[in-house]
């Protein structure tokens, strides 16, 4: 089974689905009108974004999706927000890569408890052939077997590699672009914005659903965040899901001095995400510890239609299983089905 409309090709809608002609999917934003979308009053944008929402996803249902890191820490990369980059003494040691059994258990036990989803995580700046690279193939393999989206994030990869994910039964491939190009060099130097660029192309040649978003925090101006949305809304297909991370600063990396994510620019980042990118997933994911329920919710009410749950992210915490379970039942989230709950065409 594949996602829902997440190659971007014909699919059937969902029959409760409004007409496409409701809500046309552009790809031509301007940085001026995206920034006079960020800077509405909070609340009237939440009601545009919302209302973009609505048409679209027939609820406010929200996905959980599970997510491991299946090779931990070494990285020999800069990126200036990250735990695992083995340049900075943050306290997350170098871990092989994990066993296929255990990777598989905790699979079972992220479907046991709900996960529709599950995202494999690997500090790695690309991925080799060779046989850690078939053991990630198996993986893949097996998550599919248990009726699971599978996705993955490895770095960068060739368009073989691609192909191999694809036919492995990968649904989807996570590679963020993570801020402004302009910016982007301030946060990392060992890789390039258009190594990004071509990676994601490559995903996308495969036929594997491309999930690209940012970090909000990372020193970047307003200007900054709204031109990660327009590039990301500007390529030819809407990325199918959209992750917004709240920068997790973490003690021994550059950006651990970073002042806090304001709840309320998480809130404006997803809304306008929803907007520019209506039938994409929209994932509140790093960062939801720091969180109060009611800024959570309003960052659903603002499409956001995803997180990760778990105890933990890759290296850093996340909300307890229980506190997530125990604001959904008082809220009356649903969870998102996503072979049921179809967006209209990317
Ligand atoms: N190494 C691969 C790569 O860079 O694409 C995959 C793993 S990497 C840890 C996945 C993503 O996690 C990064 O692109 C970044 O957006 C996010 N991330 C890492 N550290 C973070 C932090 N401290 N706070 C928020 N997001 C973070
Ligand atoms: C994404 O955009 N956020 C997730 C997932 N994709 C791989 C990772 C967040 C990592 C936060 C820091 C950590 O736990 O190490
Ligand atoms: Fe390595 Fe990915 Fe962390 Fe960058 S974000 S240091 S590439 S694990």
């Amino acid at each position: 089974m594949t996602s829902p409309s997440f190659s971007g090709h014909a699919h059937q809608p969902h029959p409760h689905a409004p007409s496409p002609a409701e809500v046309p999917l552009r790809h031509d934003w301007a940085l001026p009108e995206v920034r006079a979308l960020y800077e509405l009053p909070l609340l009237e944008l939440v009601y545009r974004a919302q209302s973009v929402h609505r048409a679209v996803w027939k609820e406010n249902k929200v996905q959980l999706c599970s997510l491991l890191s299946i090779k931990t820490g070494g990285c020999s990369e800069d990126c200036g927000y990250c735990p695992q980059a083995a340049r900075y003494d943050t306290g997350v040691k170098a871990e092989k890569l994990m066993a296929v059994p255990e990777v598989l258990d905790a699979a079972k036990k992220a479907r046991e408890a709900g996960a529709t989803r599950f995202c494999m995580g690997a500090a790695w700046r690309e991925v080799k052939d060779g046989p850690q690279f078939d053991q990630v193939l198996d993986m893949v393999r097996g998550v599919k077997s248990l009726g699971m989206e599978a996705c993955c994030t490895l770095g960068m990869v060739t368009d073989s590699q691609a192909q191999r994910l694809k036919a492995a039964g990968l649904d989807a491939y996570n590679h963020n672009l993570d801020t402004s190009e302009q910016h982007y060099g301030e946060i990392i130097t060992t890789r390039t914005y258009d190594d990004r660029l071509k990676t994601l192309e490559r995903v996308r040649n495969a036929g594997i659903g491309v999930c690209c978003g940012g970090i909000i925090g990372l020193g970047e101006s307003i200007d900054d965040r709204c031109q990660l949305l327009v590039t990301l809304a500007n390529q030819a297909h809407h990325p199918e899901s959209v992750p917004v991370n709240a920068l997790v600063p973490v003690e021994g990396t550059p950006l651990q001095q970073n002042q806090r994510v304001d709840a309320l620019d998480m809130v404006r980042t997803i809304a306008v995400a929803r907007i520019l990118m209506p039938a994409s997933m929209v994932r509140l994911s790093a960062g939801r510890q720091q969180m109060s329920d009611e800024a959570q919710l309003l960052c659903m009410l603002a499409g956001a239609n995803s997180v990760f749950f778990g105890e933990k992210l890759l290296t850093t915490g996340n909300p307890e299983f229980a506190q997530d379970m125990a604001l959904f039942a008082k809220a009356g989230v649903k969870p998102l089905e996503p072979n049921v709950d179809r967006p209209l065409s990317q």
